[in-house]
């Protein structure tokens, strides 16, 4: 019945503020976001989550951290988004928009995916993010780990969820 989309998100952190993306097309435009994508054939998660950082702020980071599993529900969809939440402490290179070569070379490049900004960590902007993101951003930013399910009707409505800590993803 569902089938399981993989889906990446990094959170670059640092003390006192977080790296945020403005998302300009695609599925959440208008939105603050982490970076990520979609796991393609072939990658590791973690592969695919350094792969869109790159592509999206420009950055590498040494060490990734694990720290959360959002499962994704949309009622009347049978994709169910299964996105694997990483925190970054340390980051090489400056935030810049995304400039990927390849999508470059393409005849249909549209330009830029994401445009990158720092944000304190008590201004982060809730109102212009995904509504599950109040809830589970504190946990992130204290570095506890935890698992989510979120269903919702169109984007703006969530209307059923379970968010719980975890020792261990
Ligand atoms: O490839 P694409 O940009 O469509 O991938 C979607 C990205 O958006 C991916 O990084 C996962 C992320 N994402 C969702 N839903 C939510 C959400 O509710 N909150 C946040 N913060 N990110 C989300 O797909």
């Amino acid at each position: 019945m569902f089938t399981n989309k993989l889906l990446t998100l990094v959170l670059v952190v640092q003390p006192g503020r977080v790296l945020l993306g403005m998302k300009k097309r695609g599925f959440g435009a208008g939105k603050w976001n982490g970076f990520g994508g979609k796991v393609q054939p072939g990658e590791t998660i973690e592969e695919a989550t350094r792969r869109e950082l790159q592509e999206e702020s420009g950055l590498t980071v040494d060490a990734l951290d694990k720290i959360g599993n959002i499962k994704f529900e949309f009622i009347r969809e049978t994709e169910l988004l299964d996105a694997h939440v990483f925190r970054a402490d340390n980051y090489n290179g400056e935030p810049t928009e995304s400039d990927d070569i390849h999508s470059q070379s393409h005849a249909f490049y549209l330009g830029p995916e994401m445009r990158p900004q720092w944000f304190d960590s008590d201004k982060i902007p809730f109102g212009q993010m995904w509504v599950d993101d109040i809830l589970w951003f504190p946990l992130m930013l204290q570095k506890k780990k935890f698992l989510g399910y979120f269903k919702f009707q169109g984007h703006d409505l969530i209307i059923d969820h379970k968010l719980e800590e975890v020792e261990n993803l």
